[in-house]
């Protein structure tokens, strides 16, 4: 295996090492014994250098027009189109989810830097008649300052694109601190960016880990959004300590996706659905289904198709051709999974599949486990209301719609559901009454495109959306503008009233 490489921090278009001289490595979840990066293990000062820094790029970047800002993301398009194949690698190694499911990551990157650069030329505010005579009034967007954006390992390069895109096309500079767990993605991210013209300074990275790297940019005073992605826990500390300074802050938190499976239901589609649901990224999306929530006189059925379906999966490095299932991200978060199987067995539910983790052979050098399917899952149980992120799946029997509904909202995020029926009435029900930011009819709870809004209710979010034009929303102010050319002092509510 070749020596690993280092990778500096990006502050003010220069790589730096961090002030703590210490690194810490990337290992691949595949095989522990291979180190995919060495990192900076940055702190404070490394923080406010790139808070700094970002601050001073700003000053020409929101004056820069916007559609050469678009130009840019243009340019960085093309580089990443290019760069795909080698993109995709290199995140396989890091976080190891398959090489097919790497590249739809990448192309979400790409997706969105198209989608976002064509926003420069756009950026839409609203010009509105007036009240009074003479007098014109519009909204602009308006950028905010420095955004701190926190991203997590699972979707390595698409979601550090939803949050610095946006930010980037409204005029912001950005302080970025990816996930230690797969920082490679984001580089490769950047340096397209930086490749396609990017000022100095407009983008800055630093790894580290939370308490030391994070917080700090959550604290920082001149950071004017947080924008994040993980748990819950972290979500409200993050929104309580960003109060102190008044910042914006956007969150995208936790999942628990239950698909609705009625009686009427074309089952083998609903078990393609579930297995690429439930098991695609080994189950490590904030959008897995990992709930399946099926009629009765369907249940036992469906169980054992999806058996089949799901001990038919090949699990190994994602490098592999042939695999379609790779590893947890890292030990702790397998000891997670290792520990919700052995709480779902406790609890009395039925394992349909899998429920072992893998140690033979190969498997014993990464975070490998059995695709896992529970039956007689009660709604209750802890395996049906608590975010496993991993390949763990229950089934919930019902008796109707109106419980499948219940069932399906009887959680405490609401990020995506899905429901898979030929029955118009119920589908426009559920899309009505699923209480999520997205929904899916007759397809899994994965897949969201970047032109539309994403994100969730409840615990899962806290208003604000990613993906789709909403997302400029997190990153900018609106200002309201009123031109009086009437030559007088006319009183809105005042003059012009009977
Ligand atoms: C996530 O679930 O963590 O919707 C992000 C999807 C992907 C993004 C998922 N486009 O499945």
């Amino acid at each position: 295996m070749s020596e690993p490489q280092t990778y500096k921090n990006l502050i003010g278009g220069e790589w730096v090492a961090s002030v703590t001289g210490q690194t810490f490595e990337s290992t691949n979840p595949a095989d522990t014994r291979e180190v995919v990066g060495v990192f900076q293990q940055s702190n404070a000062e490394d923080i406010d250098a790139a808070v700094q820094a970002a601050k001073s790029a700003y000053e020409s970047w929101r004056l820069t027009p916007a559609p050469k800002r678009g130009e840019i993301l243009f340019k960085a398009a093309e580089l990443l189109r290019q760069r795909k194949e080698q993109a995709a690698r290199d995140m396989t190694r890091e976080m190891g989810k398959v090489i097919t499911e790497a590249r739809g990551d990448v192309q979400e990157a790409i997706d969105m830097l198209y989608f976002i650069a064509g926003e420069g030329r756009r950026l839409y505010g609203q010009t509105t008649p007036s009240e009074m005579p003479n007098k014109f009034q519009m909204s602009v967007r308006v950028p905010l300052g420095v955004c701190g954006l926190i991203t997590p390992w699972n979707f390595p390069m698409a979601i550090p694109s939803w949050k610095i895109l946006p930010a980037l096309i409204l005029g912001n500079t950005v302080v970025i601190k990816p996930a230690e767990d797969a920082p490679i993605s984001t580089y490769n991210f950047v340096q397209c960016l930086v490749d396609a013209g990017l000022p100095p300074g407009v983008i800055n990275i630093v790894t580290g880990y939370g308490p030391e790297a994070g917080e700090p940019l959550v604290r920082h005073p001149d950071v004017k959004v947080v924008s994040f992605t993980g748990s819950t826990a972290v979500g409200q500390h993050i929104t309580k300590v960003a109060a102190e300074t008044m910042k914006h802050v956007s969150l995208e938190m936790g999942g628990k996706n239950g698909i609705i499976v009625m009686d009427d239901a074309d089952l083998d589609l609903v078990v393609e659905g579930v297995v690429w649901g439930a098991f695609g990224t080994t189950g490590q999306r904030c959008t897995a289904s990992s709930r399946l929530i099926a009629h009765r006189s369907v249940a036992d059925e469906l169980g054992r198709k999806l058996a089949a379906k799901a001990e038919s999966i090949t699990i190994g490095s994602g490098l592999d051709e042939g695999v379609t299932m790779g590893p947890s991200i890292n030990a702790d978060q397998y000891k997670i999974v290792c520990d919700y199987v052995e709480v779902g067995k406790q609890e009395g539910a039925t394992v349909v599949t899998g429920g072992e983790r893998l140690t033979d052979g190969n498997y014993q050098y990464g975070f490998f486990h059995q695709p896992t399917i529970f039956g007689d899952v009660k709604a209750s149980m802890r395996i049906a209301q608590e975010e496993i992120f991993g390949p763990v799946t229950a089934i919930i029997p019902v008796d109707s719609l109106d419980e499948a509904i219940e069932v399906a909202n009887g959680v405490k995020y609401g990020l995506s559901s899905s429901i898979y029926t030929q029955d118009v009435n119920q589908a426009f029900r559920a899309m009505r009454d699923l209480d999520t930011g997205i929904v899916y009819v007759n397809a899994p709870t994965i897949g969201a495109e970047i032109h539309l809004p994403f994100g969730g209710t409840k615990a899962t979010g806290n208003g604000h959306r990613e993906g789709g034009t909403q997302a400029l929303d997190v990153f900018c102010e609106w200002k309201s503008i009123y031109v009086d050319f009437s030559g007088g002092l006319q009183r809105a509510q005042i003059d012009n009233a009977e």
